[in-house]
């Protein structure tokens, strides 16, 4: 499958860190060597920032501003120069190429388009790409269904949830062209990836990113391995760390990812911290890039439930509902505090009893919760982000 550009993602891996040693001199003049001694960037910093504090260059050298989708809080603003558009816009087309399109596919992107990073950030990748893009935004699920139809798309691009959604309303699978999808943007196990597969008839590849370091395309598999995310290294230092000491870990070790930016002019960041728990693996990859590769997001440092004491993080919930070939993979978890313990409630779609399904919770995690099965359709799909957690207790 041909690399979009194999002279920087198949690059030596020496070649590579002098590449990455002289880039973190040049933006922050730090020695790599020297680079875990530095101190951390976290969120709040952004959002403290609010709007543009932390821009590294004047507002009128911006020629975009986005702005992260968090729902807890002010929302962080971010701006790209055009030679930041440049590079992302490479990124993703790196993302889109590693999942099969070249170009003249036709690529139908339904990450909503606007001031969250999904739509134009693949957007403009897909066009650097040479796709031909459908930009069809999220929303109006049964309108994308149709224009997948009529338009011949063999690429689709969105959240995983949101490709569920829009399966629920195609009509005719057989006039589907769909032969691969990227998605990201929330968090999702290899049963929902079989899910989706399944529905769309499709092989479905991860994209990973964030707003504070990009967007879409900080890291994307390959569809000759999947087997982790190959992280844009020339663009991204990557580390991951303890998140309760901060000291680096070892390849193989989950931890927190930590990304520092190496040729971003408008918001450079040095030792971001993401929140997301993942491990790191630098073998080298069947595909033949030479980036290292994260594994799939495990959760967030803020989105784990503490159950009666058990630690659980949704996506080991999504990892057992799926395994079970009765349940739908729609589903959402509904925590609450009646008195002095919490309880989760997990709302499935399927034709199944609950008891098993308690049990096999139970048995896989420990977890102690009500399990009810709903119709099929009462959960409601997401068009963008899907909301699994419904915390009560703070309401
Ligand atoms: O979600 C950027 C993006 C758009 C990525 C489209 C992929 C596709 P934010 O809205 O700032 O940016 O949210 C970033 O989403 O810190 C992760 O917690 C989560 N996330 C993003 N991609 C994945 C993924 C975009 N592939 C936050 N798997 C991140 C799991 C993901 N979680």
């Amino acid at each position: 499958m041909p690399i979009f550009q194999p002279e920087l993602e198949t690059m030596p891996k020496p070649e590579l860190e002098r590449l990455q040693r002289e880039r973190l001199r040049e933006r922050f003049g730090v020695e790599l060597e020297a680079l875990s001694e530095q101190p951390f960037r976290v969120k709040s910093e952004l959002r403290d920032a609010y709007p543009f504090g932390l821009l590294r260059v004047p507002l009128e050298e911006c020629v975009r501003i986005h702005a992260s989708s968090g729902t807890r809080g002010k929302a962080t603003i971010v701006a790209y120069t055009r030679a930041d558009l440049a590079a992302w816009a490479d990124c993703c087309a790196r993302a889109l190429a590693a999942a099969g399109a070249g170009p003249g596919t036709v690529v139908h992107n339904a990450y909503g388009y606007g001031l969250f990073t999904g739509g134009l950030g693949v957007h403009y990748g897909a066009e650097r790409l040479g796709c031909t893009v459908v930009p069809a935004s999220g929303g109006n699920t049964p309108r994308q269904a149709q224009l997948l139809e009529d338009l011949g798309a063999e690429f689709l691009c969105c959240t995983p949830s949101y490709a569920l959604a829009i399966a629920d309303h195609i009509s005719e699978p057989a006039r589907l062209s769909l032969r691969a999808g990227l998605f990201g943007a929330e968090p999702w196990t290899e049963g929902l990836r079989e899910a989706i597969e399944r529905a769309l008839g499709l092989t479905a590849v991860d994209v990973y990113g964030l707003s504070e370091v990009m967007g879409p395309g900080v890291s994307a598999e390959c569809a000759e391995a999947r087997d982790g995310a190959h992280v844009n290294e020339d663009h991204f230092l990557v580390e991951v760390v303890d998140p309760t000491s901060g000291d680096p870990l070892p390849d193989g070790t989950v931890g927190e990812l930590v990304f520092s930016t190496l040729t971003k002019e408008a918001l450079p960041l040095l030792r971001y911290r993401t929140g997301d728990l993942a491990s790191l693996t630098r073998e080298p990859c069947a595909c033949g890039r030479t980036f290292a590769r994260m594994s799939r997001i495990l959760g967030r440092t803020d989105d784990m439930l503490i159950i009666r004491g058990v630690n659980v993080f949704p996506s080991e919930i999504e990892r057992v509902l799926l395994a079970i070939p009765e349940l739908a993979p729609h589903y959402q978890l509904v925590v609450e505090r009646p008195g002095h313990l919490d309880e989760l409630a997990v709302q499935v779609e399927g034709t199944v009893e609950p008891a098993p399904v308690r049990e096999q919770l139970e048995s896989a995690l420990g977890l102690t919760a009500r399990v009810e099965i709903v119709p099929r359709g009462s959960i409601p799909r997401s068009e963008g982000k899907a909301l699994r957690v419904i915390d009560r207790r703070t309401a």
